[in-house]
């Protein structure tokens, strides 16, 4: 386990194509990060997750690779990566890329040298069959299975241009290693695992086997291989480069099954991201605050006292944290209150680019901003039956992954201060929530995660014990370290509120005042208070 660096990690994840654009052709490259890398700096985050940068056919924003080894020309050449990760390292930051191995794009020389002769010793790198076996339904709609050419079907969980690889064949697992060293040895110091949960199949004729196709998670989720394939990966690599860190993405899996993939041995991943924070209550809610409560409590608890878990609100598969969980009245006040009532639990923070200076979801202009089918087909159909157009968009893009992934607000101008005013996906022009005008204003969000990110690397936030408080109006807990205590107190609320309860020094705070002994929240105030041992 990498307790040398990862206790400490914060990570700043960075989608390549939104963030900035220094060749003008209209997609973010690794250029515009490097320019950037001060500023990031500056901030305090130490670690950054790129979204993958290799060799595409940019059909689900580069998870689909041609060639794991090369740079997607739309981001640059190796020549850039190599001093990208040079220049991280220069300012004493990590790196982490994103590495996808259940999938390859179809264009992949592997898959096209399977298809092309059956007899191919790449055949066996996917899961080929002679028929369609049964009516399990990917991800992104439509049957797991689609016919080649040469009319056999092949198995994909995703698009249908990314065919599943099949890990039970040794040379697979074998290839991801040599790809993994190679970037290792280039440097890199960590690894988000994409989709790693996926990696083992049921057998075909388990699960629904005919009619409509329906979502079979339990064939091709958590299945007991993915431990056998994940512990052989990472083991494999951690002896050869000891400090290489392994984040995995888990969407699906709850408390148990993250779990089993960090514990008990240490030999899979170091941390895992769920998706499963987020209860499906009326987000806002009392009910939603206090099943995302419990849910918390029991990461920090389960994962947390002998771990690292990850604290996020928002990534690029999911709607921005302000417009999902925040409030539009208070949108500066709510976006600093959910970043302190998540980043200082104990974890590794991961944050969103954007999110420090208040960004929201991209107001969508039109229909083809929507990523998904079936909702371009929606507000298609809508849209002819005499709905608004701004109507729909407004209400499409809560639910479309692009909505997290709008250009970078670099400044208050036509082109959003991107480096070129064509966009590959669109931004919102906004005053004040741009990083130019956050930098300048002293009381900004920018500044404000800036304090609290400085708070979070010291011992306390990341090593303390967690226990959360029950106050009806106020989502709170503390942290404890040696002797000494804090508090964090956080108004997820619209209402004024009070309270006698606490003493002590204030570490970091913004909206609220104290009259006396009462501390008064504003709306979606909150305050991180140290307890004074004299008080
Ligand atoms: O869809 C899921 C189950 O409901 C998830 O388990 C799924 O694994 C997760 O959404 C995968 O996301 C990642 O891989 C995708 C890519 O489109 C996403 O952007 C990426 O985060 C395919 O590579």
């Amino acid at each position: 386990m990498n307790d040398l660096w990862c206790q400490q990690a914060i990570i700043y994840q960075i989608y390549p194509k939104s963030f900035m654009d220094q060749n003008k052709d209209g997609v973010g490259d690794l250029q515009g990060i490097i320019a950037n890398l001060d500023t990031l700096k500056e901030l305090g985050v130490n670690t950054l997750w790129l979204n993958p940068i290799f060799l595409s056919a940019q059909v689900d924003n580069g998870y689909d690779i041609i060639d794991y080894q090369t740079i997607d020309p739309l981001f640059g050449t190796m020549a850039d990566v190599e001093q990208f990760i040079k220049e991280v390292h220069a300012r004493d930051m990590k790196l982490i890329f994103d590495f996808v191995l259940n999938h390859t794009s179809d264009q992949h020389p592997w898959f096209q040298e399977a298809i092309k002769d059956t007899k191919s010793p790449y055949h066996s790198y996917y899961y080929f069959t002679k028929e369609r076996p049964n009516a399990w339904a990917s991800f992104f709609g439509g049957s797991t299975f689609d016919q080649t050419k040469n009319g056999e079907y092949y198995f994909h969980l995703f698009d249908k241009k990314m065919p599943d690889l099949n890990w039970k064949e040794p040379k697979v697992r074998e290839e991801m290693l040599e790809i993994a060293r190679f970037w290792a040895k280039k440097g890199i110091d960590g690894l988000r695992l994409d989709a790693f949960i996926h990696l083992g199949k049921a057998n075909f004729t388990e699960g629904k086997q005919k009619g409509e196709y329906e979502i079979q998670e339990e064939c091709y989720a958590h299945l007991p291989e993915v431990h056998t394939y994940l512990e052989e990966f990472c083991q494999t690599l951690r002896q050869e480069f000891p400090n290489l860190f392994f984040v995995g993405e888990a969407a699906s899996a709850g408390v148990e099954q993250a779990k089993s993939y960090v514990f008990p041995k240490k030999t899979e991943c170091d941390s895992v991201i769920s998706f499963r924070y987020f209860p499906d209550e009326k987000e806002g809610s009392r009910a939603f605050w206090e099943k995302f409560a419990q849910t918390m409590d029991e990461w920090q608890e389960e994962i947390g006292t002998k771990g690292y878990p990850t604290l996020y609100w928002n990534n690029h598969d999911m709607p921005r944290m302000v417009s999902r969980f925040g409030s539009e009245t208070y949108r500066a006040e709510s976006q600093k209150t959910l970043a302190t009532l998540m980043y200082l639990q104990k974890g590794i923070p991961i944050l969103l680019y954007g999110e420090e200076i208040g960004m929201k979801n991209y107001e969508l202009s039109s229909i083809d901003e929507l990523e998904e089918k079936e909702l371009q087909k929606e507000a298609t159909v809508r849209i002819a039956n005499g709905e608004q157009k701004e109507k729909v968009l407004a209400e499409l893009a809560k639910k479309t992954r692009n909505a997290s992934r709008g250009i970078m607000q670099w400044k208050d101008a036509e082109d959003l201060g991107f480096g070129s005013s064509s966009f590959w996906l669109g931004g919102n022009q906004e005053k004040i929530y741009n990083v130019h005008d956050q930098k300048t204003e002293v009381d900004s969000i920018w500044h404000y995660y800036q304090q609290l990110l400085a708070l979070k690397k010291t011992e306390l936030f990341t090593k303390g014990t967690y226990q959360r408080l029950h106050y009806p109006e106020l989502y709170a807990y503390q942290r404890e370290y040696q002797g000494k205590k804090a508090y964090v107190l956080c108004n997820v609320s619209e209402k004024e509120v009070m309270t006698s309860k606490f003493t002590g020094k204030v570490l970091l705070e913004q909206g609220i005042k104290r009259e006396g002994k009462t501390w008064i929240f504003a709306p979606w105030a909150s305050v991180v208070i140290e307890e004074e041992e004299d008080e």
